[in-house]
């Protein structure tokens, strides 16, 4: 399915009026905001191929109809986010689950979508049909070589799987550890896990990132051989120039400093990128900004503060991706959300006032520190961020059209009301 882009005019004529208004006050009340604007336009999220279906807990899956049902449905899925919102312009993958059956005609039907390869992700925490040994007790770390042969073949593949579409760097996110004390040497885990990061590190082309992914717990649970943002960093560090760690919202343990560990990350040039998503007890894989909005404007207050101070590009120079599961809502209006969310907090950490904000820090002035604060995070920018839409030709409300032309429906007539989406 296709949105027609007199489908989207008709729907922002009806709401200009309104719009425009909102946005006046806003232009007239900041400085900035025209500024502000601009840098929503160019700002991309990267949709994640395993999140356009239905996920599911261990209990159940609830499937919702019209699912992708292979790589060329995905990408279309994008497509129509991206048509909505004009910011969702890339895809990440996960191999095996999406391996191109045509390099040729994948990259044709992105650039059709107006869309780019994002980071290529692997997968070493599933045994896979047909593959010879198991990752049962880990994949890098194993005590067996060849099963970290395996693993190392795998990220390779994956790379080249990568390259051959355009895209620019690998997350490796390994579900290795232990799950009982006693069952496994944390130093040589580390070790055979570096040695395995590096051979696959010397596999990347010279324009690539590695991001190593960390995350507290599960699937093991007394121990994970990337468990937190220290390991990464020196998994990264060790690694070499190429190598970044990559926070996923969701990694952490109960009422982490989320802020605080990516402002470091990118004082040390070492931040490679979000995989965003929220939570309230564990890897819940939420909404982003559907528990904890503030902490979210908290993240990327640093980053902005962080990236200036290193003169960097902001819409480029991380990697933005969603990483989120949906059991209850609509996947593509829960994207669609995520996005929004994302942006939001984006632009309300734009509207910070830094040189006050400093002058307050430099002078103890807790109280007037947090109104600074407050009043970016309390400014309803959503307009701005309308308008960065309008202007790119996206919807004024996407959620809203994306209701109106009943973009579900059509999905499930043409796919059908039991299809599979490859993920989790
Ligand atoms: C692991 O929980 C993770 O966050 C990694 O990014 C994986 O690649 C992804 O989820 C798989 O769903
Ligand atoms: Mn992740």
């Amino acid at each position: 399915m296709k949105i027609d882009k007199t489908q989207i005019q008709k729907h922002n004529d009806k709401l200009y009026s309104a719009h425009q208004r909102k946005v006046k006050q806003l232009v007239n009340e900041n400085p900035i905001a025209k500024r502000v604007i601009n840098k929503l336009v160019d700002f991309q999220i990267a949709i994640p191929s395993w999140a356009l279906g239905t996920g599911g807990t261990r209990f159940g899956r609830f499937s919702g109809g019209g699912e992708p049902r292979n790589l060329e449905e995905k990408i279309s899925d994008v497509g129509l986010l991206h048509c909505l919102n004009k910011s969702s312009g890339a895809i990440s993958l996960h191999i095996p689950w999406d391996i191109p059956s045509s390099t040729r005609k994948i990259k044709a039907l992105a650039v059709e979508h107006g869309l780019q390869f994002d980071a290529v992700n692997s997968n070493t925490f599933q045994d896979q049909p047909g593959q010879k040994l198991s990752y049962k007790f880990g994949s890098l770390q194993h005590v067996n070589a060849k099963v970290r042969q395996q693993a190392i073949d795998h990220n390779i593949d994956v790379i080249k799987h990568g390259k051959a579409l355009g895209s620019n760097s690998i997350t490796i996110w390994l579900s290795d550890g232990s799950c009982f004390p006693g069952q496994l040497n944390f130093r040589k885990a580390f070790q055979r896990t570096l040695e395995g990061l590096q051979e696959i590190y010397a596999a990347l082309p010279s324009n690539w990132k590695m991001f190593v992914e960390y995350k507290a717990f599960e699937p093991n649970f007394y121990s994970m051989t990337v468990g937190d943002w220290g390991q990464s960093y020196l998994y990264a560090s060790k690694l070499g120039a190429k190598a970044y760690t990559l926070v996923d919202l969701g990694h952490h343990l109960p009422n982490a400093n989320i802020e605080q560990i990516v402002s470091l990350l990118l004082m040390e040039g070492k931040l490679g990128g979000f995989h965003f998503n929220d939570s309230k007890y564990g890897d819940d894989d939420l909404t982003v900004g559907s528990i904890n909005p503030y902490q979210l404007f908290l993240i990327f207050n640093e980053l902005v503060e962080g990236m200036d101070a290193r003169k960097m590009n902001h819409a480029t120079d991380l990697g933005w991706m969603i990483d989120a599961s949906h059991n209850v809502k609509d996947p593509l209006e829960d994207l669609l959300q995520s996005v929004e969310a994302i942006k939001i907090a984006y632009a309300q950490a734009l509207l910070v006032n830094r040189r006050e904000l400093n002058r307050a820090q430099e002078a103890n002035d807790v109280v007037r520190a947090q109104e600074i604060l407050q009043q970016a995070y309390r400014t309803d920018v959503r307009p701005l961020v309308a308008e960065a839409r309008l202007k790119d030709g996206a919807a004024l409300q996407p959620i809203q059209l994306f209701r109106d032309i009943d973009v579900r429906k059509q999905l499930i007539l043409e796919r059908g009301l039991k299809t599979f989406a490859t993920g989790l």
